[in-house]
């Protein structure tokens, strides 16, 4: 690029020129008169155009990055759930109030033209849902970054419900086009797989790769518009194409079945999004998308960022590679190999750079949910990433030993290479040791890792880990998806809260306003009513407009504990049916369950089908007077939670301690107004210290208690025998008084796993649980002081903007000093 072309003036706003630019895209772009046209076809013109206009600031962007020629952070993600588009970037670039008059004038309403946009469903949960609200914050805070991940043809599945069974089908979401993408075939990269190495005379180190076989990598690169400041930054997913070489050597090999036969295999690899929510299954398929990805990225980087002829001993200054998670881990080796074997460096020299370039972010606690990749696997699709793998590691191995002479239990316990039970690389490890700077996702998460998970590192290396407490992005999940409370909280303290969010507190005193707490009620309850309508439209599910909303939405897991809340809301009915409980005594209530299981974890689905069991019995219970509902709309994403979480009054966090890395849904709920009934888990710990003791449900065991509790040797059927309330609410849910009487299936093996193994201790919490639930009930009938503590939860929790986590990764991580590490 020439970096003396003239800047393209950005075309002037004003509503006539927003009406002339959507129907230019309408006729010209769709090929269709305003009267013909397709609420799609309004969708697409209006995107386009609004597209059209941030591509000015996109070029400029890019024009000063590359006259700058900054540092770069570089987000490499398997996932990006960003979430619909059209919003966003109107709202990024203020075209929000033109847009809407100008379609007014039209006729048209924007939205029901919003509605029409099926997001992008590139991730599974709060992993991927955090890279969106990264690189939004990157965007926001002017920082040069770029995001690299998949263009998966189908995304997370759609989760639809057949007599209450999870049913997947496939989530075809680039059907109707898509308007906000932009392909770069000239800047397609190959990238090569399997085959065998060989020795390369005199060299140290290297040797050549073979390969047998090879895609290319197209990048579709994505506009990532900061807020207001006119930066547009770009996300670049890559989609597998065959090669053409590859196909006319076969092609003319006479063999047309086998050409078109590759050519699908090769195009697989950017097909599908591996639905899995905390346990890695190790197929190879997935390893093929983590080294396509990383391997296009990486050259990407070296060869369309840097400008032609870069030192690339001057590397760590321009760019930090930021592991998400173990998946792009594989980019480790694949940078030694670029250096050592295409550029002919020593190993010592590409070692020393490799391991200033990049730096690790886990996500988890779960032992099970580390990935670990088989040797074999991996030496047959990667032989030269194997090779310098056991390289780094006999080298890394050195230097415990020399730490730690004689103690080879310990050499055993760190290695990258594990023996048992079959010889596989612990990719965890592998990113630790290569990695300048590890991090976990809020205080207690990282404070385990380094007790625990990754004890021995952090006592080898200690200045190599830190914190980042995760966050959320403030425009998507306050001010877009809650009008209602942004408008007021404007009025209140001014608009700064939206890129400064810690403005918040300023809200404080106002908690103490008669008056404003009966507008936030307002809000509150306009917010609910308006999650009715989109139930009823949706799902045709029926909701009342006032009761008090209690939300659990997040993937369906075990460590989680659905079936805890849903231990609680049998519990209740028990109550009434039983006469325990006087059915005037109950706050009408509205369950509401989000959550999709991975197609293959068996347990998962049974809950979810127990779930809609229990629902169903208790919505349809006319003895209730309507006060207890159960709705479980399926398919939960990025578009209802922007409907659901601004509507909730209570936010249910339940994990059991020490098993939720962080949650990023608590932090959404408590930033719009709802009360979190929750455990002493995850990035709870930090909610409850800002909002303080007496406004937030504790219950629970503490991580300690539950470790503790699980060394001495946990016994469900204990708790089971000594509660007589728990056991009432087993029992029904076994006697088949939700299942037409079936006490099998579903209803069999959920209690046996309570009552016989209860991994993740529902029952140790249940007692607790159940009597904050009822303090819950207490608050909730004091509307004022409910207010109170509400908006009390929205002025503490400014810390949870994904901008302050920005800037703790800049100040941490992406700024810091490299470590030394003696080898
Ligand atoms: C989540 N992990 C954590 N993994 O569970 C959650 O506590 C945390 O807030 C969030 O990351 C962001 O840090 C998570 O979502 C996945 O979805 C992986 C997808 C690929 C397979 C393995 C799980």
């Amino acid at each position: 690029m020439n970096p003396n072309t003239p800047p393209v003036a950005a075309p002037e706003i004003t509503v006539e020129s927003f009406t002339r630019a959507f129907l230019r895209e309408l006729n010209f772009g769709q090929g269709v008169d305003l009267d013909r046209a397709s609420a799609n076809d309004k969708y697409l013109a209006l995107s386009r155009a609004v597209r059209h206009y941030l591509t000015t600031r996109w070029l400029e962007t890019l024009r000063n990055q590359y006259r700058d020629q900054a540092k770069v952070v570089a987000y490499l993600s398997a996932e990006f759930l960003l979430g619909p588009q059209l919003e966003n970037a109107l709202l990024a670039s203020k075209l929000d109030e033109v847009a809407r008059e100008s379609l007014a004038n039209l006729g048209l309403d924007l939205d029901e033209i919003r509605a029409v946009e099926v997001e992008p469903g590139l991730g599974n949960g709060g992993l991927g849902r955090l890279a969106a609200c990264f690189i939004d914050s990157l965007a926001t805070l002017n920082v040069p970054s770029i995001g690299y991940g998949i263009r998966y043809e189908y995304g997370i599945f759609k989760q639809t419900f057949v007599d209450g069974k999870q049913v997947e089908t496939p989530d075809n979401w680039l059907r109707l086009g898509s308007p906000w993408e932009i392909p770069h075939p000239e800047n397609a990269v190959e990238v090569t797989f399997g085959g065998r190495t060989e020795a390369v005379e005199g060299a140290d180190g290297a040797r050549r790769w073979i390969p047998d076989w090879r895609v290319t990598a197209l990048p579709y690169n994505y506009m990532v518009p900061g807020y207001h400041n006119g930066r547009v930054n770009t996300l670049r997913l890559w989609s597998a194409k065959a090669t053409h070489e590859f196909d006319l050597q076969i092609f003319n090999a006479g063999d047309y079945a086998e050409a078109v036969r590759a050519r699908t295999f090769a195009e697989n690899i950017s097909k599908v999004l591996y639905p899995e929510d905390s346990t890695p299954q190790g197929k190879e398929l997935r390893l093929q998308q983590q080294y396509f990805f990383v391997a296009a990225s990486l050259r990407d980087f070296l060869e369309n960022v840097l400008p032609d002829g870069y030192d690339l001993t001057k590397l760590p200054d321009r760019i930090t590679w930021q592991l998400n998670d173990t998946h792009p881990v594989i980019a480790v080796p694949e940078l030694m190999r670029l250096l050592i074997d295409e550029k002919g460096w020593t190993w010592d020299d590409a070692w020393a750079v490799t391991q200033k370039c990049f730096a690790y972010t886990c996500h988890t606690l779960l032992p099970e949910a580390l990935e670990v990749w088989s040797v074999d696997l991996l030496g047959r699709l990667l032989p030269r990433h194997l090779e310098i793998i056991y390289r780094i590691n006999e080298e890394f191995l050195e230097v415990v030993r020399e730490a730690y002479p004689g103690d080879e239990l310990r050499v055993r316990r760190m290695s990258i290479v594990a023996e048992q039970p079959e010889r596989a690389i612990r990719m965890a490890h592998l990113a630790t040791v290569a990695g300048f700077k590890v991090n976990g996702v809020a205080e207690l998460h990282s404070q385990l890792l380094a007790e625990k998970v990754l004890h021995d590192f952090a006592e080898l290396w200690p200045e190599k880990f830190t914190n980042v407490t995760n966050g959320v992005t403030p425009r998507r999940f306050v001010r877009m998806a809650n009008p209602g409370l942004s408008g007021l909280i404007t009025e209140a303290i001014g608009d700064g809260w939206v890129t400064d969010l810690s403005q918040l507190s300023r809200l404080e005193p106002l908690a103490e306003d008669p008056e404003f707490r009966r507008r936030f009620r307002e809000v509150k309850g306009a917010n609910k009513r308006r999650l009715a309508e989109v139930l009823a439209a949706r799902d045709g599910l029926e909701i009342a407009g006032d009761a008090m909303v209690d939300a659990m939405v997040k993937r369906l897991h075990e460590y989680k504990r659905q079936s805890l809340k849903l231990l609680h809301i049998v519990s209740m009915y028990e109550g009434v049916k039983s006469g325990r409980t006087p059915l005037e005594s109950i706050t009408p209530r509205t369950f509401v369950f989000g959550a999709k299981a991975a197609p293959g974890y068996v347990r998962a689905k049974e809950t979810i089908a127990l779930i809609n069991a229990v629902g169903r019995t208790i919505n349809e219970d006319a003895s209730l007077e309507g006060r207890l509902k159960v709705v479980f709309p399926p398919n939960y994403n990025v578009t209802l939670a922007e409907v659901l979480i601004p509507a909730a009054d209570l936010s249910e966090q339940i994990s059991l301690a020490g098993k939720e890395a962080s949650g990023t849904g608590n932090m959404k709920f408590a930033l719009n107004g709802a009360l979190t009934i929750g455990t002493d888990d995850g990035a709870n710990v930090e909610i409850r210290q800002l909002v303080g003791d007496d406004n937030f449900f504790l219950f629970g065991m503490t991580e300690p208690e539950a470790a503790d509790l699980q060394a001495k040797g946990y016994d469900p059927g204990a708790y089971y025998e000594s509660d007589p309330e728990l056991k009432a609410a087993l029992d029904l849910l076994a006697s088949g008084a939700f299942t037409g009487g079936d006490k099998g299936g579903a209803v069999a093996s959920l209690f046996a796993s309570l009552t016989e193994r209860d991994r993740f201790m529902a029952l140790a919490d249940f007692r607790s649980y159940v009597d904050a639930q009822a303090t819950v009930e207490e608050a909730y009938q004091d509307h004022e002081e409910w207010s109170r503590k509400a908006i009390l939860n929205v002025a503490r929790t400014g810390f949870f903007s994904s901008d302050r986590s920005i800037q703790d990764y800049l100040d941490r991580i992406w700024r810091a000093e490299p470590v030394t590490q003696n080898h």
